[in-house]
Protein backbone atom coordinates (compact mmCIF):
# COMPACT_ATOMS: atom_id res chain seq x y z
CA UNK A 1 0.00 0.00 0.00
CA UNK A 2 1.13 3.58 -0.37
CA UNK A 3 0.06 6.29 1.79
CA UNK A 4 1.06 10.11 0.77
CA UNK A 5 1.84 12.31 3.56
CA UNK A 6 -0.84 14.57 2.81
CA UNK A 7 -3.30 14.79 0.35
CA UNK A 8 -4.19 18.73 0.05
CA UNK A 9 -7.88 18.75 -1.72
CA UNK A 10 -9.11 22.54 -1.94
CA UNK A 11 -12.66 22.22 -3.27
CA UNK A 12 -13.19 21.41 -6.67
CA UNK A 13 -14.15 24.61 -8.42
CA UNK A 14 -15.98 22.03 -11.59
CA UNK A 15 -18.56 21.64 -8.74
CA UNK A 16 -19.61 25.03 -8.77
CA UNK A 17 -19.23 26.22 -12.31
CA UNK A 18 -22.17 28.69 -11.71
CA UNK A 19 -20.30 30.76 -8.94
CA UNK A 20 -17.37 30.72 -11.55
CA UNK A 21 -18.75 31.92 -14.31
CA UNK A 22 -20.32 34.37 -11.88
CA UNK A 23 -16.77 35.28 -10.15
CA UNK A 24 -15.56 35.51 -14.72
CA UNK A 25 -18.59 37.86 -15.60
CA UNK A 26 -17.92 40.66 -12.77
CA UNK A 27 -14.68 41.43 -14.46
CA UNK A 28 -13.14 41.78 -10.64
CA UNK A 29 -10.42 39.63 -9.93
CA UNK A 30 -8.67 41.30 -6.85
CA UNK A 31 -8.75 44.31 -4.40
CA UNK A 32 -10.83 42.92 -1.85
CA UNK A 33 -13.72 42.38 -4.52
CA UNK A 34 -17.10 40.88 -3.85
CA UNK A 35 -15.91 37.57 -3.55
CA UNK A 36 -13.47 38.56 -1.11
CA UNK A 37 -16.10 40.44 0.87
CA UNK A 38 -18.67 37.35 0.88
CA UNK A 39 -15.74 35.44 2.01
CA UNK A 40 -14.90 37.80 5.28
CA UNK A 41 -18.42 38.40 6.14
CA UNK A 42 -19.50 34.93 6.45
CA UNK A 43 -16.75 33.96 8.07
CA UNK A 44 -16.73 36.51 10.55
CA UNK A 45 -20.65 35.67 11.48
CA UNK A 46 -19.99 31.61 11.83
CA UNK A 47 -17.08 31.67 13.51
CA UNK A 48 -16.61 34.78 15.53
CA UNK A 49 -20.15 36.15 15.59
CA UNK A 50 -20.26 38.41 14.23
CA UNK A 51 -17.54 40.28 16.79
CA UNK A 52 -14.71 42.37 15.48
CA UNK A 53 -13.68 42.23 11.82
CA UNK A 54 -11.55 40.10 9.74
CA UNK A 55 -9.84 40.27 6.51
CA UNK A 56 -8.66 38.10 3.62
CA UNK A 57 -4.34 38.36 2.73
CA UNK A 58 -2.50 36.41 0.05
CA UNK A 59 -0.77 34.02 2.45
CA UNK A 60 -0.10 33.77 5.87
CA UNK A 61 3.76 34.61 5.91
CA UNK A 62 3.02 38.28 4.47
CA UNK A 63 -0.37 38.36 6.26
CA UNK A 64 2.07 37.64 9.80
CA UNK A 65 4.97 40.64 8.36
CA UNK A 66 1.90 42.77 8.04
CA UNK A 67 0.47 42.64 11.39
CA UNK A 68 3.16 42.64 13.09
CA UNK A 69 4.62 46.19 11.27
CA UNK A 70 0.97 47.49 12.48
CA UNK A 71 2.05 45.94 15.99
CA UNK A 72 5.18 48.12 16.12
CA UNK A 73 4.44 50.82 13.76
CA UNK A 74 1.40 52.38 15.76
CA UNK A 75 2.94 51.65 19.26
CA UNK A 76 4.69 53.86 21.31
CA UNK A 77 8.13 51.17 21.67
CA UNK A 78 9.35 52.21 17.83
CA UNK A 79 13.00 51.45 18.28
CA UNK A 80 12.54 48.60 20.55
CA UNK A 81 14.65 45.89 18.66
CA UNK A 82 13.58 42.67 19.32
CA UNK A 83 10.54 39.89 19.05
CA UNK A 84 10.49 36.78 21.13
CA UNK A 85 9.63 33.79 18.59
CA UNK A 86 9.31 30.07 19.77
CA UNK A 87 12.58 28.02 17.91
CA UNK A 88 9.66 25.00 17.66
CA UNK A 89 7.43 26.31 14.66
CA UNK A 90 7.59 27.30 11.03
CA UNK A 91 10.46 29.56 9.59
CA UNK A 92 7.53 31.64 8.29
CA UNK A 93 7.31 33.05 11.53
CA UNK A 94 10.68 33.97 11.93
CA UNK A 95 11.02 35.29 8.79
CA UNK A 96 8.25 37.76 9.25
CA UNK A 97 9.88 38.87 12.28
CA UNK A 98 13.22 39.55 10.29
CA UNK A 99 11.63 41.64 7.00
CA UNK A 100 10.67 43.75 10.04
CA UNK A 101 13.92 44.74 10.96
CA UNK A 102 13.68 43.10 14.27
CA UNK A 103 15.68 40.55 15.74
CA UNK A 104 14.19 37.29 16.87
CA UNK A 105 14.57 35.68 20.51
CA UNK A 106 14.37 32.45 19.75
CA UNK A 107 12.51 30.84 22.93
CA UNK A 108 11.18 27.34 24.18
CA UNK A 109 8.05 25.40 24.20
CA UNK A 110 6.23 23.67 26.88
CA UNK A 111 6.78 19.57 27.08
CA UNK A 112 3.14 18.68 26.95
CA UNK A 113 1.63 21.24 24.65
CA UNK A 114 4.17 22.01 22.59
CA UNK A 115 2.72 25.51 23.11
CA UNK A 116 5.39 28.31 23.70
CA UNK A 117 6.71 28.79 27.55
CA UNK A 118 5.42 31.10 29.31
CA UNK A 119 7.88 30.84 31.90
CA UNK A 120 10.81 32.10 29.32
CA UNK A 121 8.19 34.62 27.95
CA UNK A 122 8.01 36.63 31.35
CA UNK A 123 12.11 35.81 31.98
CA UNK A 124 12.55 37.23 28.57
CA UNK A 125 10.49 40.26 28.85
CA UNK A 126 12.05 41.13 32.06
CA UNK A 127 15.66 40.93 31.06
CA UNK A 128 14.88 42.34 27.84
CA UNK A 129 12.40 45.61 28.65
CA UNK A 130 12.04 48.05 26.83
CA UNK A 131 13.94 46.45 24.16
CA UNK A 132 11.42 44.08 23.22
CA UNK A 133 8.86 45.41 20.28
CA UNK A 134 6.68 42.03 20.29
CA UNK A 135 5.38 38.73 20.88
CA UNK A 136 4.78 36.10 18.40
CA UNK A 137 3.50 32.88 19.91
CA UNK A 138 2.56 30.12 17.90
CA UNK A 139 -0.84 28.09 18.57
CA UNK A 140 1.74 24.55 17.49
CA UNK A 141 -0.03 22.55 15.31
CA UNK A 142 -3.73 24.27 15.79
CA UNK A 143 -3.05 23.88 20.09
CA UNK A 144 -5.24 26.49 21.36
CA UNK A 145 -2.68 29.43 23.48
CA UNK A 146 -4.51 31.19 26.51
CA UNK A 147 -5.29 34.43 24.57
CA UNK A 148 -6.67 36.11 27.69
CA UNK A 149 -3.48 35.79 29.12
CA UNK A 150 -1.60 36.84 25.85
CA UNK A 151 -3.84 40.06 26.53
CA UNK A 152 -3.43 41.06 29.97
CA UNK A 153 -0.01 40.43 29.26
CA UNK A 154 0.60 42.62 26.43
CA UNK A 155 -2.19 45.14 28.80
CA UNK A 156 0.23 44.89 31.38
CA UNK A 157 3.93 45.59 29.79
CA UNK A 158 2.69 47.45 26.71
CA UNK A 159 4.00 44.88 24.57
CA UNK A 160 2.07 44.01 21.50
CA UNK A 161 1.39 40.16 20.83
CA UNK A 162 0.53 38.66 16.62
CA UNK A 163 -0.47 35.52 17.21
CA UNK A 164 0.20 33.14 14.76
CA UNK A 165 -2.31 30.37 14.07
CA UNK A 166 -1.50 29.27 10.84
CA UNK A 167 -2.74 25.74 11.40
CA UNK A 168 -5.68 26.99 13.75
CA UNK A 169 -8.85 27.59 11.24
CA UNK A 170 -11.20 25.07 12.43
CA UNK A 171 -9.99 24.90 16.34
CA UNK A 172 -12.04 25.83 18.68
CA UNK A 173 -10.82 26.40 22.29
CA UNK A 174 -11.78 24.87 25.53
CA UNK A 175 -15.03 27.24 25.78
CA UNK A 176 -16.22 25.58 22.44
CA UNK A 177 -15.48 29.19 20.25
CA UNK A 178 -13.45 29.85 17.46
CA UNK A 179 -9.78 29.54 18.26
CA UNK A 180 -9.06 33.29 18.57
CA UNK A 181 -12.56 34.96 18.77
CA UNK A 182 -12.32 38.30 20.81
CA UNK A 183 -8.77 38.39 20.42
CA UNK A 184 -7.35 42.42 20.84
CA UNK A 185 -4.26 41.48 18.87
CA UNK A 186 -3.98 40.15 15.57
CA UNK A 187 -4.41 36.59 14.50
CA UNK A 188 -2.98 34.76 11.60
CA UNK A 189 -4.71 31.57 10.03
CA UNK A 190 -3.25 30.11 7.07
CA UNK A 191 -5.40 28.84 4.22
CA UNK A 192 -2.69 27.20 2.08
CA UNK A 193 -3.33 24.06 0.54
CA UNK A 194 -1.81 21.74 2.98
CA UNK A 195 -3.94 23.27 5.54
CA UNK A 196 -7.14 21.68 6.89
CA UNK A 197 -8.80 24.71 5.76
CA UNK A 198 -7.15 23.85 2.09
CA UNK A 199 -7.46 26.53 -0.43
CA UNK A 200 -4.47 27.20 -2.39
CA UNK A 201 -2.34 30.20 -1.32
CA UNK A 202 -4.23 32.60 1.33
CA UNK A 203 -4.84 33.76 4.80
CA UNK A 204 -7.19 35.63 7.33
CA UNK A 205 -6.16 38.04 9.77
CA UNK A 206 -8.63 38.37 12.57
CA UNK A 207 -9.06 40.99 15.18
CA UNK A 208 -11.92 41.95 18.09
CA UNK A 209 -10.82 45.52 17.53
CA UNK A 210 -12.37 46.39 14.24
CA UNK A 211 -9.76 49.86 14.08
CA UNK A 212 -6.68 47.49 13.25
CA UNK A 213 -8.15 45.49 10.86
CA UNK A 214 -9.49 48.48 8.86
CA UNK A 215 -5.44 49.71 9.25
CA UNK A 216 -4.45 46.54 8.18
CA UNK A 217 -6.43 46.50 5.17
CA UNK A 218 -4.85 49.90 4.11
CA UNK A 219 -1.65 48.68 4.93
CA UNK A 220 -2.44 45.53 2.91
CA UNK A 221 -3.42 47.93 -0.10
CA UNK A 222 -0.15 50.06 -0.23
CA UNK A 223 -1.01 52.00 2.88
CA UNK A 224 -3.63 53.68 0.24
CA UNK A 225 -6.28 56.26 1.65
CA UNK A 226 -8.79 57.02 -1.09
CA UNK A 227 -6.42 58.98 -2.62
CA UNK A 228 -4.19 56.62 -3.37
CA UNK A 229 -2.07 58.65 -0.93
CA UNK A 230 -0.10 56.18 1.02
CA UNK A 231 -0.45 57.47 4.60
CA UNK A 232 1.71 54.27 6.59
CA UNK A 233 3.41 51.22 5.49
CA UNK A 234 2.12 49.18 2.77
CA UNK A 235 2.56 45.95 0.58
CA UNK A 236 0.58 44.24 -1.72
CA UNK A 237 -1.09 41.52 0.59
CA UNK A 238 -3.83 40.97 -0.94
CA UNK A 239 -6.42 37.64 -1.67
CA UNK A 240 -7.60 37.54 -5.23
CA UNK A 241 -10.59 36.90 -5.96
CA UNK A 242 -10.23 33.06 -7.19
CA UNK A 243 -8.50 31.77 -4.44
CA UNK A 244 -11.34 33.59 -2.17
CA UNK A 245 -13.95 31.46 -3.86
CA UNK A 246 -12.51 28.22 -2.51
CA UNK A 247 -11.84 29.81 0.40
CA UNK A 248 -15.80 30.47 0.55
CA UNK A 249 -16.94 27.38 -1.01
CA UNK A 250 -14.37 25.54 1.88
CA UNK A 251 -16.68 27.30 4.83
CA UNK A 252 -18.92 25.04 3.86
CA UNK A 253 -17.04 21.87 4.25
CA UNK A 254 -14.85 22.72 7.59
CA UNK A 255 -16.91 21.49 10.28
CA UNK A 256 -17.63 18.08 8.54
CA UNK A 257 -13.86 17.92 7.70
CA UNK A 258 -12.25 18.61 11.30
CA UNK A 259 -14.78 16.31 12.88
CA UNK A 260 -13.37 13.40 10.36
CA UNK A 261 -9.96 13.96 10.93
CA UNK A 262 -10.20 14.38 14.90
CA UNK A 263 -12.05 10.75 14.46
CA UNK A 264 -9.01 9.46 12.66
CA UNK A 265 -6.44 11.31 14.97
CA UNK A 266 -8.13 9.57 18.16
CA UNK A 267 -7.82 6.53 15.92
CA UNK A 268 -3.98 6.87 15.45
CA UNK A 269 -3.57 7.46 19.58
CA UNK A 270 -4.96 4.47 20.35
CA UNK A 271 -3.60 2.06 17.52
CA UNK A 272 -0.12 3.77 18.60
CA UNK A 273 -0.05 3.96 22.55
CA UNK A 274 3.71 3.71 22.92
CA UNK A 275 4.42 7.24 20.83
CA UNK A 276 3.77 10.17 22.76
CA UNK A 277 1.20 13.20 21.65
CA UNK A 278 0.72 16.62 22.47
CA UNK A 279 -1.44 17.25 24.82
CA UNK A 280 -4.68 19.26 23.50
CA UNK A 281 -5.98 22.30 25.18
CA UNK A 282 -8.94 22.79 23.04
CA UNK A 283 -11.97 21.27 22.77
CA UNK A 284 -11.41 20.36 18.88
CA UNK A 285 -8.17 21.03 16.85
CA UNK A 286 -7.73 21.05 13.17
CA UNK A 287 -5.83 18.19 12.84
CA UNK A 288 -3.27 19.55 9.46
CA UNK A 289 -1.29 16.52 9.96
CA UNK A 290 -0.90 14.20 13.07
CA UNK A 291 2.77 15.17 14.71
CA UNK A 292 3.86 12.58 17.34
CA UNK A 293 7.21 11.80 19.00
CA UNK A 294 8.90 8.13 18.80
CA UNK A 295 9.03 6.65 21.70
CA UNK A 296 11.64 7.93 24.48
CA UNK A 297 14.64 4.57 24.44
CA UNK A 298 13.31 3.44 20.64
CA UNK A 299 16.48 2.19 19.06
CA UNK A 300 15.77 3.36 16.11
CA UNK A 301 16.73 7.12 15.53
CA UNK A 302 14.18 9.39 13.82
CA UNK A 303 15.94 9.59 10.44
CA UNK A 304 16.00 5.93 9.88
CA UNK A 305 12.43 5.47 11.03
CA UNK A 306 11.57 7.95 8.14
CA UNK A 307 13.35 5.96 5.96
CA UNK A 308 12.05 2.44 6.71
CA UNK A 309 8.75 3.78 7.00
CA UNK A 310 9.47 5.83 3.17
CA UNK A 311 10.65 2.01 1.80
CA UNK A 312 6.68 0.76 3.13
CA UNK A 313 5.11 3.57 1.23
CA UNK A 314 4.53 5.50 3.90
CA UNK A 315 5.51 9.37 3.02
CA UNK A 316 5.87 11.45 7.07
CA UNK A 317 6.79 15.07 7.58
CA UNK A 318 9.44 16.07 10.18
CA UNK A 319 7.67 19.01 11.42
CA UNK A 320 9.54 21.61 13.10
CA UNK A 321 12.66 19.79 13.01
CA UNK A 322 14.78 21.64 12.12
CA UNK A 323 13.49 23.90 14.68
CA UNK A 324 14.86 27.49 14.13
CA UNK A 325 17.81 27.80 15.67
CA UNK A 326 18.90 25.27 14.00
CA UNK A 327 18.56 26.67 10.46
CA UNK A 328 21.79 28.27 9.12
CA UNK A 329 19.56 31.99 9.05
CA UNK A 330 18.06 31.64 11.63
CA UNK A 331 21.03 30.92 13.85
CA UNK A 332 22.84 34.00 12.12
CA UNK A 333 20.33 36.54 12.75
CA UNK A 334 19.38 35.36 16.40
CA UNK A 335 19.61 35.20 19.74
CA UNK A 336 18.63 32.08 21.35
CA UNK A 337 17.01 31.26 24.84
CA UNK A 338 17.05 28.19 26.41
CA UNK A 339 15.92 24.96 24.16
CA UNK A 340 15.50 21.91 26.16
CA UNK A 341 12.33 20.89 25.44
CA UNK A 342 12.43 22.42 21.82
CA UNK A 343 15.39 19.83 21.18
CA UNK A 344 14.02 17.25 22.57
CA UNK A 345 10.99 16.91 20.69
CA UNK A 346 12.83 18.20 17.25
CA UNK A 347 15.15 14.79 17.35
CA UNK A 348 11.87 12.84 18.05
CA UNK A 349 9.04 14.05 15.72
CA UNK A 350 7.55 12.63 13.28
CA UNK A 351 4.28 14.19 11.27
CA UNK A 352 2.12 11.27 10.40
CA UNK A 353 -0.06 11.04 7.26
CA UNK A 354 -3.52 12.71 7.58
CA UNK A 355 -6.29 14.05 4.68
CA UNK A 356 -9.77 14.63 4.27
CA UNK A 357 -10.20 11.31 2.65
CA UNK A 358 -8.19 8.81 4.61
CA UNK A 359 -9.53 5.42 4.78
CA UNK A 360 -9.58 3.82 8.02
CA UNK A 361 -7.70 0.96 6.00
CA UNK A 362 -4.75 3.39 5.08
CA UNK A 363 -4.38 4.36 8.56
CA UNK A 364 -3.95 1.14 10.27
CA UNK A 365 -1.24 0.45 7.27
CA UNK A 366 0.66 2.89 8.66
CA UNK A 367 0.39 2.31 12.00
CA UNK A 368 1.62 -1.34 11.50
CA UNK A 369 3.91 -0.52 9.44
CA UNK A 370 5.10 2.46 12.42
CA UNK A 371 4.90 -0.39 15.34
CA UNK A 372 7.04 -2.25 13.62
CA UNK A 373 9.87 -0.24 11.82
CA UNK A 374 10.23 0.99 15.84
CA UNK A 375 12.68 -2.27 15.84
N1 LIG B 1 3.30 29.82 10.54
C1 LIG B 1 3.27 28.48 10.72
C2 LIG B 1 3.34 27.93 12.11
C3 LIG B 1 3.15 27.63 9.62
O1 LIG B 1 3.13 26.29 9.80
C4 LIG B 1 3.08 28.18 8.32
C5 LIG B 1 2.96 27.32 7.16
C6 LIG B 1 3.08 29.59 8.19
C7 LIG B 1 3.20 30.37 9.34
C8 LIG B 1 2.99 30.28 6.87
O2 LIG B 1 1.76 30.03 6.22
P1 LIG B 1 1.67 30.29 4.62
O3 LIG B 1 2.49 31.52 4.29
O4 LIG B 1 2.17 29.05 3.92
O5 LIG B 1 0.20 30.55 4.38
C9 LIG B 1 4.10 23.41 4.24
C10 LIG B 1 3.17 24.53 3.84
O6 LIG B 1 3.56 25.08 2.58
C11 LIG B 1 3.15 25.64 4.85
O7 LIG B 1 2.02 26.44 4.56
C12 LIG B 1 2.98 25.08 6.25
N2 LIG B 1 3.06 26.08 7.27
C13 LIG B 1 4.03 24.03 6.53
C14 LIG B 1 3.84 23.43 7.91
O8 LIG B 1 3.94 23.01 5.56
P2 LIG B 1 6.44 22.80 3.22
O9 LIG B 1 7.48 23.63 2.58
O10 LIG B 1 6.92 21.81 4.23
O11 LIG B 1 5.49 22.10 2.15
P3 LIG B 1 5.80 20.95 1.10
O12 LIG B 1 5.92 21.55 -0.25
O13 LIG B 1 6.93 20.10 1.58
O14 LIG B 1 4.46 20.13 1.15
C15 LIG B 1 4.08 19.32 2.25
C16 LIG B 1 3.46 18.06 1.71
O15 LIG B 1 2.28 18.35 1.00
C17 LIG B 1 4.35 17.27 0.77
O16 LIG B 1 4.17 15.90 1.08
C18 LIG B 1 3.78 17.56 -0.62
C19 LIG B 1 2.31 17.80 -0.34
N3 LIG B 1 1.69 18.78 -1.25
C20 LIG B 1 1.99 20.10 -1.11
C21 LIG B 1 1.40 21.04 -1.92
C22 LIG B 1 1.74 22.50 -1.78
C23 LIG B 1 0.82 18.33 -2.22
O17 LIG B 1 0.57 17.12 -2.34
N4 LIG B 1 0.21 19.26 -3.04
C24 LIG B 1 0.46 20.60 -2.92
O18 LIG B 1 -0.12 21.42 -3.65
O19 LIG B 1 5.40 23.78 3.95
Amino acid sequence: MRVPFLKPRPVRLSDHLDELAAHEASGVFSNFGPVNTAFETRLLHRAFGDEGACMTACNATIALLLALREATYFNRRRGAKFALVPSFTFAATAHAVSWCGLTPILYDVEPGTWLPSREAERRLLERHGDDVAALLPCATFGNCLDLEGYAELSARTGVPVVIDAAASLGSLDAQGRAFGRSAPMAVVYSMHATKTFATSEGAVIYCADKDRIARLRQMANFGFDDRRSSQMPGLNAKLAELPALLALKKLDEIDRIVERRTGLYALYRNLLPDFVFQELTGLRTAHQFVPALLPEGAPVCRADFVQRMKSLGVGLGTYFSPHLAEQPYFREISLVDQLAVTERLASRIVALPLYDEMEEAELRYVCEAAAGCLH
